[in-house]
């Protein structure tokens, strides 16, 4: 039996998307279990580079079924958009590859607009949203008003909702925002054309999940953002609206805990972030614009830039307590070669002492200054290395002091974006 888990350790864009694609090959099955269309999860085969944003990245090989569960949130729009696009690129996408959760909340236009609003009205407090409507649709969920996908696609039952969302929502637009209501004949023409077509793709994927581990298939769940964008475990309030770490697969594609065999957390060999919120090893300096050159570090969804710092080990060492990982992902060590040394955070230093775990309060994380490990940097040969002896033996060492502080075994060491800049360790 096997159904594990692909996580981001940090704030995401670790390269989640690259190694779900690597893994998959020798998966049956991979499943979305929580984000949406915020996601953005490049995978490059051959000379084509694939940008994903909800359909999971098991789509790339013909066979594989792919799962988007009632943890993911869909926004229909952007769903046929996408397989618009892989269909373009010789992808074929059908109710044989792709099933969706009839549990799954939908997301609506009033999520979009409402997610820009709030945004603005936050100013320079604002969270960096990727504006997809992310939260405001998981709020409605909470809030056990959302309109899920077996709602969407019973007219009778949509009607009733659609309108009963309408009259909170103009009354929050008009109001509070001053802005035009929406028109119920609009949104709901639009969306029947999308329940139409998304009616062949609906199953209940908690049993289908069931069944496929019961049969001996295997299930490659593939996590969206990364652990410090938790909900409960990531900097809140600047995070994304659903749960990260691998308890989110339970809950978001209906399988209990007793049927995961493992997680692997994908970590990148310095940090990254997009959006606002704390971040301790961030370098505003020259060598965070070179990490950020070197490495294109610019969202996938959105094109901003992101904000690039050291590799920060306590971080890494919360990702493996909170999801249990099993196995870590090094990814882009060949984006730090050339820099002559190379900094890693090992610790806080927090009221006089030396801690290392992530703080929940953010006045408390304020005050935490990193305690840094020097190592000396590596030559540009990494991004041909093709087995773990073929890596200078700096890399080496730096990878080795990843194990030994966050107590995981490297599984798999990343050296490029392609499928073949893989060195499979263990
Ligand atoms: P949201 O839109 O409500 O989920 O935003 C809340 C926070 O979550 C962050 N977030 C992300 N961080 C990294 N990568 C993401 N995907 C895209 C990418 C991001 C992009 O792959 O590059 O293109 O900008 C992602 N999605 C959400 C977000 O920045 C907020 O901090
Ligand atoms: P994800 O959201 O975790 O899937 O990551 P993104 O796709 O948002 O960002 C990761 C970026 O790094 C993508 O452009 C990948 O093609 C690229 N990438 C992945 N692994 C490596 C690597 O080992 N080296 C380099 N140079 N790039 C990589
Ligand atoms: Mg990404």
């Amino acid at each position: 039996m096997s159904a594990f888990v692909v996580l981001g350790a940090q704030w995401g864009d670790e390269g989640k998307g690259k190694m779900t694609d690597f893994l998959a090959e020798k998966v049956d099955v991979v499943v979305r279990f929580q984000g949406g269309n915020n996601a953005g999860h490049t995978v490059v085969v051959g000379e084509s580079e694939y940008k994903l944003h909800l359909v999971p990245s098991g789509i790339l090989y013909d066979g594989k079924l792919n799962i988007l569960g009632n943890g993911v949130v869909i926004d229909p729009k952007s769903l046929f958009e996408e397989i618009g696009y892989l269909e373009k690129l010789g992808i074929k996408v059908s109710p044989e590859n792709l099933m969706v959760s009839d549990r799954a909340q939908v997301i609506m236009p009033y999520h979009r607009i409402l997610d820009a609003l709030k945004e603005e009205s936050r100013g320079k407090n604002d969270i960096g949203t990727t504006k997809k409507g992310i939260g405001p649709c998981y709020t409605d969920k909470v809030e056990r008003c959302g309109i899920r996908i077996c709602d969407l696609i019973n007219q009778k039952v949509f009607s009733e909702k659609l309108k009963e969302n309408l009259d909170d929502k103009n009354e929050i637009l008009t109001k509070l925002y001053e802005k035009m209501p929406l028109n119920f004949q609009e949104i709901y023409n639009e969306y029947l054309t999308y329940a139409e077509k998304l009616r062949p793709f609906v199953k209940d994927i908690s049993v289908e999940v069931f069944n496929q581990i019961k049969n001996d298939k295997k299930v490659l769940f593939e996590g969206a953002q990364g652990m410090l964008l938790d909900i409960d475990y990531g900097t809140y309030p600047f995070v994304t609206s659903s749960n990260t770490i691998a308890g989110g697969v339970c809950t978001g594609a209906g399988i209990g805990p007793t049927l995961m065999t493992g997680a692997v957390g994908v970590a990148k060999a310095y940090t990254t972030r997009v959006g606002k919120g704390p971040f301790p090893t961030e370098l505003n300096d020259q060598t965070g614009d070179w990490i950020r050159e070197k490495g294109g570090e610019f969202g996938v969804t959105t094109g901003r830039a992101r904000r690039c710092g050291w590799l920060d080990l306590v971080i890494l060492k919360t990702s493996a307590r909170v999801s249990g990982l099993t196995g870590l992902v090094v990814t882009k060590i060949d984006t730090l070669a050339g820099l002559e040394k190379i900094q890693v955070c090992v610790g806080y230093e927090f009221e006089g002492k030396v801690i290392d775990y992530f703080p929940a309060s953010l006045s408390d994380l304020e005050k935490c200054k990193p305690v840094y490990e020097e190592f000396e940097g590596w030559g540009e040969e990494v991004a041909n290395a093709r087995s773990y002896d073929e890596l200078p033996e700096n890399a080496k060492k730096y990878l080795e002091r990843i194990e030994k502080f966050t107590g995981v075994e490297i599984s798999i060491v990343s050296v490029g974006p392609k499928r073949d800049q893989t060195i499979v360790v263990h």
